[in-house]
């Protein structure tokens, strides 16, 4: 491609409103254009990039026999009011008319559709498995759309569905998907980890999350120093044994403690560690009371609260409702004689506690030597806390390290959470008729090219890794005036064309300098430069990411990019 016919808007200064790297970059480097808040252009050289990531993911959806289709944007509002989703969803959902007046939802996802369009074609189990999957502009009116490409409005999306008559089947499929995502986010370079994640709006039990390591990344996983286990931090189980002090217990004690209420304040206060602290909070669940215990330094979290009492709702009683129940400020709540009948849960860790401190559920004061079964009652021992730096690590393989991420997958056994409400049903083999057991599983293409762009950059540019990036080769003839120069060049352009090599050859009259800024900026892997030795033959060579350059002769580079390629590429 000729430089001076493409679009290419590479602009000098790093643009105001962008944050992050990737985004600043891609708007520099003339990869993409914002047309409004969080939906965007993909210009020439972005839409290559894009190109090639499909392409890697199609090379592997095709590999596990998921066969491409492509559904429509618009979908009837009936389709998700037979799931009832039309009324869940809020303002996150475009919502638009047709010249009818008949409502239309813009697909922020797939399920409602393909499950209406295989109701009426697959009824027999002989017809299963099926994974269709597709490659689409979804559309969520995200209400901060930011970071560029990372959180759009309008974005590119991979979904597929699996539909399977057993469970059995739908687990092969899951697995198979799961792999296949490993084989995608390692071709393109990616430091990625599969996470054990929380099933978040959707039905389904498993679901797996596939999070690019970045500190722009807005989840929070916990993962092992020593082993592939990984877990959102909601997600994570704690797993450990807490060693018990052998000391003997000391005789309970009330001490006035005059407005230290926060464990920090109090452990400050008595001069305890808040490991010795017993944290006492109140929940609503599914609006019944129940206290739950943690150690001073353990941060309690609801969702496990939630899944341990198998509750629909559970919240944080508010200041007022905990006054009311436990006739005391919230500083100074303890688990010693509580108001009868409430059910007291409590993290693992209290239960290794020796004369502990805790509230004496009296304002400003509070409980020395406390300990657990002798001074109060625990109905039930659980799981409760978030996973810490530090703990070991579940699966009994080293240590726990935080690290934030960028989720550019994820996958979901759906069950028959569709297929039941949309009479999405097949006859079994004895002619019974059943629910589809159903997967679905997504890649955010256009948020992996964002997630590629801030892994694979230096000061100067992109440098892209040869699996994406939009040419292999960049051509830049110093003097387009010398014409020595323009001949090796063109010869060149011709020879490494006929190698099927994708080239761009800045052919523009523009100052060298000029050329090599842009060259750095795109950042393509190698670049070719023609200048003084043309007349002996000889151009430089420069590879992109590592700096390192040599001068070859015009028979040499042939056989030189053969090997760098195909080390570079692995
Ligand atoms: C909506 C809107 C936003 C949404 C959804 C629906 C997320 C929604 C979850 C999924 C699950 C999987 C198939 C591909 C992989 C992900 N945000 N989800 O269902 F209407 Cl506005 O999309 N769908």
């Amino acid at each position: 491609m000729k430089q001076s016919q493409t679009f290419i808007p590479t602009l000098r200064e790093t643009p105001a409103d962008a944050d992050v790297k990737s985004h600043q970059m891609l708007l520099r480097s003339g990869f993409i254009r914002q047309n409004t808040s969080g939906i965007y252009s993909f210009l020439p050289l972005g839409k290559r990039v894009l190109q090639k990531v499909e392409q890697i993911v199609r090379e592997e959806m095709d590999a596990i026999n998921s066969v491409e289709v492509l559904m429509p944007a618009m979908q009837q509002a009936e389709l998700w009011q037979e799931t009832g989703r039309w009324y869940s969803y809020g303002p996150e959902l475009m919502r638009i008319k047709d010249r009818h007046n008949r409502e239309f939802a813009l697909g922020a996802t797939h399920e409602e559709v393909i499950t209406s369009l295989l109701r009426d074609e697959i009824k027999s189990y002989k017809k299963l498995p099926l994974t269709l999957y597709q490659i689409q502009s979804k559309f969520r009116d995200e209400k901060r759309p930011r970071f560029g490409l990372l959180r759009g409005r309008e974005f590119l999306m991979k979904d597929a569905y699996s539909f399977h008559a057993t469970r059995e089947s739908l687990d092969q499929t899951y697995e198979d998907m799961v792999q296949a995502y490993s084989r995608i986010f390692t071709r393109l370079g990616l430091n990625f980890r599969a996470v054990i994640a929380d099933s978040g709006a959707i039905g389904g039990k498993d679901t797996h999350e596939f999070m690019v390591l970045s500190e722009i990344g807005e989840d929070t996983i916990a993962y092992s120093d020593s082993s592939d286990f990984a877990a959102n931090i909601e997600m994570a189980e704690v797993n450990m044994k807490y060693d018990v002090s052998t000391e003997e217990l000391l005789e309970m004690e009330k001490v006035n403690t005059p407005d230290q209420k926060t464990i920090e304040q109090v452990s400050t206060f008595l001069n305890v560690s808040p490991q010795q602290c017993i944290k006492t909070l109140v929940f609503k669940a599914d609006e019944e009371f129940v206290i739950v215990l943690a150690r001073g330094d353990h941060e309690i979290n609801d969702i496990k609260v939630k899944n341990a009492l198998q509750v629909k709702t559970i919240e944080l009683a508010s200041e007022e409702e905990t006054k009311q129940l436990m006739q005391c400020e919230v500083g100074s709540l303890g688990p010693v004689k509580l108001p009868v009948g409430i059910k007291v849960l409590a993290d693992h860790a209290v239960a290794s506690i020796r004369n502990g401190v805790c509230g004496a559920n009296e304002a400003s004061v509070h409980l020395t030597n406390v300990n657990p079964e002798r001074d109060f009652a625990v109905d039930q021992y659980e799981d409760l806390r978030f996973i810490m730096e530090g703990d070991p690590s579940p699966d009994g393989k080293g240590t726990i390290v935080f690290a934030k991420g960028i989720e550019v997958g994820h996958v979901f056994k759906l069950g028959t959470t569709y297929s039941e409400p949309m009479n999405g049903t097949f006859l079994d083999d004895n002619g019974r008729s059943q629910p589809y057991i159903m997967g679905c599983y997504g890649i955010g293409v256009s948020r992996v090219m964002a997630a590629v762009a801030e892994q694979y950059q230096d000061e100067k540019g992109f440098t892209w890794p040869g699996a994406v990036s939009p040419y292999d080769v960049h051509l830049v003839p110093v003097n387009t005036k010398e014409e020595t120069q323009v001949a090796l060049a063109d010869d060149l352009y011709k020879l490494l064309k006929s190698y099927r090599y994708d080239v761009l050859y800045d052919d523009r009259a523009e100052r060298a300098g000029v050329k090599f800024a842009d060259a750095d900026l795109i950042g393509l892997p190698i670049r070719i430069t023609v200048g003084k030795k043309a007349s002996e033959g000889i151009v430089e060579v420069k590879i992109r990411h590592s700096g390192e350059s040599f001068e070859w002769s015009r028979e040499e580079v042939l056989d030189h990019l053969q090997t760098f390629f195909h080390t570079f590429n692995q």
